[in-house]
This record gives C-alpha cells, sequence and structure tokens, in this order.
C-alpha cells in the first residue's frame, strides 16, 4: 500500500488481495471429502466436530505434566495466540487444579449441594431442584494466580493460557443464602468441592450476596468435567481459587477459614494479600504474539484480549515502540464486566525490530502496570521482581526485522 496513513480505501484494497490467495486455498481445500474418517461420520452428526484442518490445543504447563504418571491433572493452558472473540470454547478452556486431581467421574442425580452453619434453615439441593429456580447467564473470565510470565515461555499460551472467558449460567448464589436464612453474626462463606482432595476457599460473604453465581452450565451445555461438572462456583473477577469445582457444600461461618487451599495463596504481608482476591486489570496481544511470523512489511491488525476483576474494560492503549508513545485501541467486543474484551488496532509494519505492548484501563480507572513500575512498588530490580498476587504487568512481544514474533521480556 502507497499511501501513507492506512485509509478504509487502502484496507479494502489491501483486502481483496487477501481474498484472491484464500480463494485459491478454498479450491484446494474440496477435495478433502476423501480425507474424512467415515467412522467420524456419525459422531459428527451427533456432536459437531471441528475441521480436521484446526489443530489448535491445550498444552500442560512446562513445570508439571498433565496427567502425569498416576493420571493427575495439573494445570492445562489454553491457546489464546488462535483465540477470536471473546469466548473460549468448552473444550479449551484452561483447567487447574490446586494440587494436582483426578477429574471426578460425578452422577448429576446423585450430587448434592448443602448449605449449613450460620443459617436459620440448612438446606439441601438436588440437581433438579436447583434447575427449576429462578436462572442468570453471564459472561465472565476465570484467571489462576498462577498465570505468570516468564522470560522462558515462548508464546501467549505459556505467558497468559491460564484464563478463559464463558458465558456461565446457574442460580445466584445470593438467592440460596437468603432462602436458607443467614444469621446477622455471618461474614464469610467457605465452598467445598466433591473430588478427592476437597478443594475449598474462603469467601467474603459480601461477595457471596453480591454477584457470585452457583453454575450448572457453561456456554449452553452443561459443565465440562474439566470446569466442575455438575456445579461450580462462579465468584466475578477473584482469582481463579474461589472458582469452586465439583460444588457440595457452602458453609456459612463467622470469620475467614484458613483452609487447605487458602494456605499458600493468602499471603501473611497485608499489603499483598489485598491482592490476591481480585485480579486487577490486565491485557495482552495475542495476535501478533511469540511464536507468530510475520510474512513481510504491511499492515497487521493487533488483535488482544483485556478484562479485569474489578468490572468492564474502559479503554486498552497499544504501543508499537516499546512503551514511548501509545495509540488507543479499538473495542471491539461489548464491555462485559468481569469478562474478556477483545481489542484491535489496524498497524503498519515497516519491516523494522520493534516492540508491541498493550495496557488496559477499567471502570474503576486503574491501569494496567509495566514490570518496571511493580519492581518500584516493591522496591526491587526489575528483572528480579517477585510479583506479589496476580501477575498484571505488561507484556511486550519483540518482532525481529524477519518477522518472526519473540517474548519481549526476554
Ligand atoms: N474443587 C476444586 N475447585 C477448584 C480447583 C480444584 O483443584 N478443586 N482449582 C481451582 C483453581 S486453582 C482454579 S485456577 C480454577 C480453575 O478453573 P478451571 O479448571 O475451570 O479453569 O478452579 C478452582 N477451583
Ligand atoms: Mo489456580
Amino acid at each position: 500500500m502507497n499511501s501513507k496513513k492506512p485509509n478504509r480505501r487502502g484496507f479494502l484494497k489491501g483486502g481483496a488481495a487477501l481474498a484472491g490467495v484464500a480463494a485459491g486455498g478454498a479450491g484446494l481445500a474440496s477435495g478433502q471429502t476423501a480425507g474424512t474418517p467415515a467412522k467420524k461420520l456419525d459422531e459428527l452428526i451427533a456432536y459437531g466436530d471441528r475441521s480436521r484442518f484446526v489443530t489448535s490445543k491445550r498444552i500442560p504447563v512446562a513445570e508439571r505434566h498433565s496427567p502425569d504418571e498416576f493420571g493427575l491433572t495439573f494445570h492445562v493452558l489454553t491457546p489464546l495466540q488462535d483465540s477470536h472473540g471473546i469466548i473460549t470454547p468448552s473444550s479449551l478452556h484452561y483447567t487447574a487444579t490446586h494440587r494436582g486431581a483426578f477429574v471426578p467421574d460425578i452422577d448429576p442425580k446423585e450430587h448434592r449441594l448443602m448449605i449449613h452453619g450460620m443459617v436459620d434453615r440448612p438446606l439441601i439441593f438436588t440437581m433438579d431442584e436447583l434447575k427449576r429456580l429462578p436462572s442468570v447467564s453471564r459472561i465472565h473470565f476465570i484467571e489462576c494466580l498462577g498465570n505468570r510470565a516468564r522470560p522462558t515461555h515462548k508464546n501467549v499460551q505459556e505467558t497468559h493460557g491460564l484464563t478463559s472467558c464463558a458465558e456461565w449460567t446457574g442460580v445466584p448464589l445470593s438467592l440460596l443464602l437468603k432462602e436458607a436464612g443467614v444469621q446477622s453474626a455471618a461474614s464469610w462463606i467457605v465452598a467445598e468441592g466433591a473430588e478427592e482432595v476437597k478443594g475449598n476457599s474462603s469467601i467474603p460473604l459480601a461477595k457471596a450476596m453480591d454477584d457470585c453465581m452457583v453454575c450448572y452450565a457453561q456456554n449452553g451445555e452443561p459443565i465440562r468435567p474439566q470446569q466442575g461438572f455438575p456445579l461450580r462456583l462462579m465468584a466475578p473477577g477473584f482469582e481463579g481459587i474461589y472458582q469452586i469445582k465439583y460444588l457440595r457444600r457452602i458453609k456459612v461461618v463467622d470469620r475467614f477459614y484458613m483452609t487447605y487451599d487458602d494456605y499458600g495463596h493468602i499471603n501473611p504481608d497485608p499489603k499483598a494479600s489485598a491482592l490476591t482476591h481480585q485480579i486487577g486489570p490486565k491485557s495482552v496481544i495475542t495476535f501478533p504474539s511469540g511464536g507468530h511470523q510475520l510474512s513481510g512489511p504491511g499492515i497487521y491488525q493487533i488483535s488482544g484480549l483485556a478484562w479485569s476483576g474489578a468490572g468492564a474494560i474502559r479503554s486498552v492503549e497499544v504501543s508499537t515502540d516499546g512503551g514511548q508513545s501509545w495509540k488507543k485501541a479499538e473495542l471491539q467486543s461489548p464491555a462485559y464486566r468481569m469478562a474478556h474484551a477483545r481489542f484491535g488496532l489496524g498497524w503498519k509494519w515497516d519491516g523494522k525490530e520493534c516492540v508491541l505492548m498493550s495496557r488496559c484501563t477499567d471502570e474503576l480507572g486503574t491501569v494496567q502496570p509495566t514490570r518496571a513500575e511493580v519492581a518500584k512498588f516493591w522496591n526491587e530490580p526489575v528483572d528480579k521482581v517477585r510479583v506479589r498476587g496476580a501477575d498484571n504487568t505488561v507484556q511486550p512481544w519483540r518482532i525481529s526485522s524477519d518477522g518472526s514474533v519473540h517474548n519481549g521480556m526476554a
């Protein structure tokens, strides 16, 4: 393209050229029926499968393989580098178990949720009883506290793959708690899962009454086993550990309970512990990101995700010069609260080495920090800073002059 400023006409012209390439590709693909495995045809009708040409997949974290030799699942990463829009397909949603677990094989007919402790009427619900109650559907992200970028990470799946976003359907927890009659001295709840290790967490009662949900569906179908089938707690915007899967018990209590799971997550330093409940504003460029290859100088659409535990994303800025100057990106999805937001920015790459970054601001006006800013806050050198709480620092991607994209932390 010759024009200095990328304009709409320029984009359309560029688009026509791209369409020409795609049409050639489609011609080649038309012979594919010969390769479709016959045994799969029945299954393809009963439950849809993706094209065999689409191979994007989850990977276990480098630190610990899943499944391990005993069949335990630990932390498994979402392929954000291939993501579009804001919904993570259920089959690609990240998975985290606090200390490794067998994904339990729960019969929903046998499953019960008990609400007890400091309530006037302890209650036990079957799944059918829960589904008869008024439900809500909301789009929310989840992010694990372990979602920390390291210089050794090669791509955005490794640096940021412990977050996903889905539509969750269930009953407001406040409805169940009101039905049980919470006593006035109560101030916390402890939620517990049904798997062998009984994952559990303490949540402030104010949060439980505000927007927590007891969910049985994800993206329009029953929650996947790895996501907590048949029932999970959703505490929007709170760190992953509070989103209790296989939910079977909620005890209403009058103090913070240091559960097995909270231990190690709650930092004894009050300055740091305040950072572990709610996920701070965070964003990352998913294209181009580590491992991608630009085909040469020209127009590209920078694309990424932004989210905040405090509410909706208000704005995202992108830098193509390593943080010296910032341009406002376009929000390409509705700004749902405590959900991923998709942003984009048209960009003309001149073929020179450069560093791309994004930073977001949430509805409270909180701005995502750089690693240097966090280091300054804790008074530590930037290459050695220990990020307390969730790592929501700005992620740099370095584009080499050959078009290859690398982790800019390295
Ligand atoms: N019962 C139970 N719930 C759990 C866990 C667990 O190990 N057991 N892991 C927690 C952690 S550490 C995270 S980050 C989220 C991950 O949810 P996901 O696996 O659906 O992505 O679930 C949380 N809920
Ligand atoms: Mo987690």
